[in-house]
């Protein structure tokens, strides 16, 4: 059982639903939904032990006491994970960690006046509640300080939900606003939030014009070359921002307008607030450049635009939110669009329309219950990605070998069987082709990502070769996928996350988003390049004569990407994981599939330096998200951490450090963390976005140890003595 972030003084003081009517439904493209029955239905259906575990229930997994070697910790280790396998093969994970998600969820909802299902309100009350800062306020994400956009995001979502504006919790939470100057010091996402839900002025939203797709796609800074993320969220915000759609008022609209402001609504002059943005939320300042395209454009939109245009543009943007929609059967690329885009359907095509209940619906599948209520994950969910390491890590210990785990090593190579895209969209709302990629949640959204598509053919390939196992993915499938990678390469000889690069970092220039780093194109990571080195290497050994010397030369340009990307100090900055720790693992086994190693190359040499200037008295190794934010390594508190210190022994075994003593006293923490059910816990977050934004991964700490222990047992010895 999990331990969690309750906070049993404020749970006195709001409601709770019977947490043990939470069951978990499963569909047939593994979307992953939350219901609540009734105290009848939840008879009839017992929890099962997934069920127990996400939801805080002692799920009574059986005492496997401590355990005396490597290997034996691994194997329980992967004893209690396989409890959590579902019956399609796939783990499922509770996402979770951004605050700013479930505004957009709870808005569209209120705004298309969409009933919540039951028992949601309240459970979305409870997380909120328990993870208020001391100050009653939230950040961007769960472990950060309180900013104007957490707070009056979550604050208007509690009084959305029902809670009265002289609760404690409301109080407490409207005082920490007030305190950081109200709403009006909103970024600009937050001020567009707050203009749909009419308690803020269009007129102080800085521009978000719907002409940019009118625009010749030669350009570069068309935003069509724009990291797909941020263009698929102008999207939906340029046609509102043309439509100036906005909630009609009623009581509770004119209450918010009263409190989310420390000066009266009706004096505030909104336009001069556009560029209004408290520095406690300023990740990213404005250049001069794009003020000074923001009053232009601002000037435009308010004295020389005609009608016509406007509606051309709102139009050519609802066009391409239609394709997206269409393109992923309404589950969106991810959380932002998916709520922006059922606005923009309820205001276009109305409340009756197919899209629009759709897309109502499979807004849910974002939806987690945790112990401490119901969050908003960053995906719908993280079924591919995770189910591939599992895979991974049952291979590379070898456990895969023992006759009782061929089971759900089958079951989920079967899922992955089932995840590749067979239809391919590419091309389409300037969609990359997709055709044969696994995708980083399910085969429904679809969206080519370079290291999900890598890690899920690795691990197919992997478990393919495994006495007793039946294949399912073919030969041609496989050479599908590599043709889809060779593709993706850029000019910097890394691979991005979902596209090559499109266009230039100066776009950087004119990030409108003040909370968030490096978003306005695709860059080249040291972990995506490394999945797709190995994936690359690992089928060419397969299958030597498809597209040899290609393979070859990516492989080649690739691996001098991350020889290059390496710091002075022998780090490398991860952007998907927090953070040294977890691009080390990634680069360092780039390296070593190409026979790089400590004894031969000086990268892994000056690697290993770095990581072991950075372990700790207890063997094992801690970090923060602050070290992301910072690009400097950074500790998290005073202990160390089970995900990050599989990361860091993974890395030293990668590069074949020649001294056990270090790596032995890595393992010993790992062991020492585990608990009698052969579980573990993390204390902290595993990932990272935006530079500025953690989320958890929590089934990292299942099957990043389980390799590690697994590869030290096989390489280094099944023993933890020195
Ligand atoms: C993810 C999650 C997975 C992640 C990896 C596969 C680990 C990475 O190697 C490539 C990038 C990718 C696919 C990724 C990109 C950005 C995502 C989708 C997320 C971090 C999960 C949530 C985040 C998304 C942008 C959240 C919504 C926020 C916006 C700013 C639009």
């Amino acid at each position: 059982m999990e331990s969690t972030h309750l906070r049993p003084e404020l749970e006195k003081l709001i409601a709770k639903t019977d947490i043990s009517r939470w069951r978990l439904n499963i569909a047939k493209d593994s979307a992953e939904t939350w219901e609540y029955l009734s105290e009848e239905d939840s008879k009839k259906r017992p929890l099962t032990f997934k069920e127990k575990y996400y939801l805080g229930i002692d799920p009574e997994a059986k005492k496997l006491g401590p355990a005396k070697t490597p290997l034996e910790s691994a194997r329980n280790g992967f004893e209690f994970f396989r409890n959590l396998q579902n019956d399609d093969g796939h783990w499922a994970s509770p996402y979770q960690g951004p605050l700013f998600l479930i505004p957009g969820f709870v808005l569209s909802y209120y705004i298309t006046q969409t009933p919540l299902p039951d028992g949601w309100a309240t459970e979305i009350v409870r997380y909120l509640t328990n993870h208020t800062n001391d100050d009653g306020g939230w950040g961007i994400h769960t472990e950060g300080e309180s900013t104007v956009f957490g707070t009056v995001m979550n604050y208007v979502v509690l009084r959305l939900l029902g809670m009265e504006a002289d609760h404690p919790v409301a109080a407490k939470a409207r005082h920490c606003l007030h305190g950081l100057g109200g709403a009006i010091g909103a970024p600009h996402w937050g001020k567009f939030w707050l203009a749909c839900l009419n308690v803020y002025s269009w007129d102080g939203v800085n521009p978000i014009p719907p002409e940019l797709w009118m625009l010749p796609e030669w350009i570069p800074a068309h935003p069509s070359k724009w990291w797909c993320h941020v263009r698929m969220v102008y999207l939906p915000m340029g046609y509102m921002y043309g439509e100036r759609h906005a909630c009609p008022v009623n009581d509770l609209i004119l209450e918010l307008r009263k409190e989310l402001y420390v000066t009266p609504y009706s004096e505030i002059n909104f336009r001069k607030h556009r560029n209004n943005v408290n520095p406690i939320d300023v990740y990213c300042p404005h250049t001069c450049l794009l003020d000074s395209i923001n009053w232009i454009v601002e000037k435009y939109v308010h004295y020389v635009r005609p009608n016509f245009v406007r509606t051309a543009a709102t139009r050519a943007a609802y066009d391409l939110i239609k394709i997206e929609n269409e393109n992923t059967d309404y589950a969106c690329l991810g959380p932002v669009n998916a709520c922006m885009n059922t606005l923009c359907v309820y205001f276009h095509e109305g409340p009756k329309s197919y899209a629009f209940k759709r897309l109502i619906d499979r807004l849910r599948e974002f939806m987690w219950i945790q112990p401490e209520g119901m969050c908003m994950r960053g995906t719908n969910g993280v079924q591919i990605w995770d189910t591939s390491f599992a895979l991974q890590a049952l291979y590379e210990s070898k456990l895969i070998f023992e006759k009782e785990y061929l089971g759900n090593a089958q079951k989920a190579l079967n899922f992955l069987d089932n995840m590749q895209v067979r239809k391919n969209v590419g091309g389409k709302g300037y969609r990359h082709s997709n055709f044969a990629c696994w995708p980083f949640s399910n085969v429904t959204q679809g969206y080519t990502v370079s290291d999900t598509t890598s890690e899920a053919m690795r691990a197919v390939m992997m478990v393919q070769s495994v006495p007793g196992i039946l294949s399912r993915v073919s030969r041609n499938r496989l050479r599908w996928a590599v043709d889809l990678l060779l593709t993706m390469q850029n000019d910097d000889l890394g691979f991005a996350s979902y596209e090559p690069i499109r266009s230039g970092a100066w776009l950087e220039k004119i990030n409108p988003a003040e909370v968030f780093g490096k978003i306005m194109v695709e860059y080249s990571y040291p972990e995506c390049t490394t999945s797709v080195v190995l994936a690359l290497k690992t089928f060419s050994n397969l299958d030597p004569e498809y597209r040899l010397s290609d393979i070859n030369e990516t492989i080649d340009k690739a691996v001098r990407y991350i020889e290059g990307a390496q710091r002075p100090d022998g780090s490398w900055y991860g952007s998907w994981g927090i953070c040294f720790t977890y691009a080390a693992m990634f680069a360092t086994e780039s390296l070593a599939i190409v026979g790089r190693t400590y004894a031969n190359n000086e990268h892994q040499k000056r690697a290993c330096e770095f990581l072991l200037s950075k372990q700790r008295e207890d063997g094992g190794w801690s970090e923060s998200y602050i070290g992301c934010a910072t690009g400097v390594y950074t500790e998290w508190r005073d202990t160390s951490l089970v995900v990050q210190t599989s990361f860091a022994l993974l890395a030293l075994m990668n590069a074949e450090y020649p001294d056990r003593e270090p790596i032995v006293r890595g393992i010993r923490f790992l062991m020492k963390s585990q608990r009698d059910d052969g579980s573990w816990h993390q204390k902290s977050m595993e990932g990272i976005f935006n530079k500025n934004v953690s989320i958890a991964y929590p089934n990292y700490k299942f099957y990043f140890s389980i390799k590690a222990l697994g590869i030290f047992a096989d390489k280094y010895g099944n023993s933890i003595e020195n």
